[in-house]
């Protein structure tokens, strides 16, 4: 469990990554069946690094339940390895062609295009055993787990995750409105951080409305962390980032629909709805509340 209550928000989030890597590193160790270039593939991009902000966002709102951490944790872990597929295949030349992810060699650019498209699959296809083993001992009810894992899905489809992705390739280099990159953000971006908030409460057994309030704060993290991942696209460091910066330039951003200044009040709006939220929460939803602001302020 978290630490000293006093820490500020970059120990804490230092802290629960560290607890999150550590799981991570036991998958793959764990995982013996797997063939050994995939394996060390797979690892190879996840624990290049990253900030594991979904599988955080998880662990915290299953803790407002009075959840088992460890029992939450191969779901945290599955939104991870998610988040990874997604970043691989994003990398490879056919989409964003990025050679470096993390301030490392991208998938592709070690193991070859073929093997990166299959360690994407792979990845994906862990995850999903992952959720159907958590807290599989009775310590999670099926239900719970079942539509854990339905929530989960159509957040990663065609629908969500898959299909923003298609958007944002189909609208590269073309005129498009604000609409347009709204779209791509609610599918690309906020799809999974909504599941990610909303997966920790639902295995922990959360009440309806306590899981849709807390998806609400999701989804507007979720908006406002595309639009801070568009502005640091234009102003951001790339050694700090440890990727390239100016790669979207022919893509559909906020910056580019309604300049750099408006697009930072958009991201703070959606902060100050992800706060609202959380008010009946009160106490408990501290470092959700410390995590929001710090998506508005982060330099990575
Ligand atoms: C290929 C299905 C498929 C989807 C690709 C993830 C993605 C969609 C594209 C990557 C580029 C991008 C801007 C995605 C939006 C989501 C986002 C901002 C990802 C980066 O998330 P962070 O900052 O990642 O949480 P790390 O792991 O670096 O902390």
């Amino acid at each position: 469990m978290t630490g000293s209550k006093s820490m500020g928000i970059k120990e804490y989030l230092k802290e629960r990554a560290a607890l999150v890597d550590n799981a991570l590193q036991k998958v793959f160790a764990e995982d013996q069946s797997a063939e050994a270039k995939m394996r060390e593939a797979m690892s190879h991009s996840v624990m290049a690094g990253g900030k594991r902000l979904r599988p955080i966002l998880c662990l915290e709102s299953a803790s407002f339940f009075d959840a088992d951490e460890a029992a939450i944790m191969p779901a945290a872990c599955a939104l991870e390895l998610i988040h990874n597929y997604s970043l691989i295949h994003d990398d490879l030349p056919c989409m964003d062609d990025s050679d470096f992810r993390h301030g490392k060699p991208s998938c592709h650019a070690v193991f070859g295009k073929a093997n990166a498209v299959l360690a994407g699959d792979a990845l994906l296809t862990k995850a999903f055993e992952l959720l159907a083993s958590a807290g599989a001992d009775g310590q999670i009810p099926d239900r719970c787990r079942i539509r854990a894992i339905h929530e989960v899905a159509v957040a990663c489809g065609a629908g969500g995750l898959v299909g923003g992705q298609v958007l944002d390739l189909e609208y590269e280099g073309k005129e498009v409105g604000l609409a347009e990159v709204e779209d791509i953000h609610r599918k690309k971006t906020a799809a999974l951080l909504t599941a990610s908030v909303k997966t920790g409460a639902i295995l922990a057994a959360a009440g309806e409305a306590e899981v849709e309030r807390l998806g609400k704060y999701g989804y507007s993290i979720g908006r406002a962390f595309q639009i801070a991942d568009d502005i640091l696209d234009e102003v951001g460091d790339s050694k700090e980032m440890g990727k390239p910066v100016g790669a979207d330039q022919h893509k559909a951003t906020y910056p580019a629909q309604i300049g750099l200044e408006p697009s930072r009040e958009k991201a703070r709006e959606f902060i100050q709805q992800a706060h609202t939220a959380l008010e009946p929460f009160g106490d408990k939803a501290r470092r959700l509340h410390d995590l929001a602001d710090f998506i508005v302020e982060r330099t990575v």
